[in-house]
């Protein structure tokens, strides 16, 4: 898959704000800070579609980027430094939960871990909320530039045994520092959305 030309679309909290362009989702999830909307950046060629390293948590909104004309990357509020709110449908679990269950339009579920650190307790509870949804994803180890390359097959063991992650799951290395994994995220992508046509 090319990516010609990826435009910011629209920001939004609850479901009458998400775009009725029909178009199908690929969701980006992941703890805050792990590279999101650097991974959203390298895959369309844009070095400022998504802004990176905005202060973490002050961002719980869900910002859609528009990929051609044929489908939409969504860039969910990371999880981790989220501030706790008594109000749920404001909250973090609120935003993230209500698209992640009712997106009719959602084929794709990426969930970024970095490739560094043991998955935290948030990250268990993310993956078993994807499993609960039943539907296609993938998993990015990401910032893999910042390890040794004899170390990465070590790393994403242990990714693996903590998240649970069933062997035919894939997990992909990632870097945007390198723009390493590229092409294998965006072929997965493909795969997918090619599949559910
Ligand atoms: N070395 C390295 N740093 C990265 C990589 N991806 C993101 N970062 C850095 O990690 C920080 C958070 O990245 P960002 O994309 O804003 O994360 P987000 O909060 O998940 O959207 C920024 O300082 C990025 O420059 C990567 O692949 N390699
Ligand atoms: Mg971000």
């Amino acid at each position: 898959m090319i990516i010609t030309n990826a435009q910011f679309e629209i920001t939004a909290v609850k479901p009458e704000q998400y775009p009725a362009l029909g178009y199908p989702e690929v969701a980006f999830v992941g703890r805050s800070n792990v590279g999101k909307s650097s991974i959203l950046n390298t895959l369309t060629n844009r070095r400022n579609l998504a802004r990176v390293g905005a202060k973490p948590g002050m961002t719980k909104t869900i910002n859609f980027f528009n990929i051609d004309e044929k489908l939409l990357f969504v860039d969910l509020p990371g999880y981790g430094y989220a501030s706790v709110s008594k109000d749920k449908k404001s909250s973090w679990e609120g935003i993230v939960e209500r698209y992640l269950f009712t997106r009719a339009e959602l084929k794709l579920i990426i969930m970024l871990v970095d490739i560094r650190h043991v998955p935290t307790d948030n990250d268990k509870i993310m993956y078993q909320w994807i499993l609960s949804r039943g539907m296609p994803y993938l998993i990015i180890a990401s910032k893999a530039d910042k390890i040794s390359r004899g170390q990465i097959h070590k790393h994403i063991q242990i990714i693996r045994s903590e998240l649970g992650i069933a062997p035919e799951v894939k997990v992909i290395p990632f870097s945007a520092e390198k723009r390493q994994g590229k092409e294998d995220v965006l072929n997965y992508i493909e795969s997918i959305l090619y599949i559910l046509q």
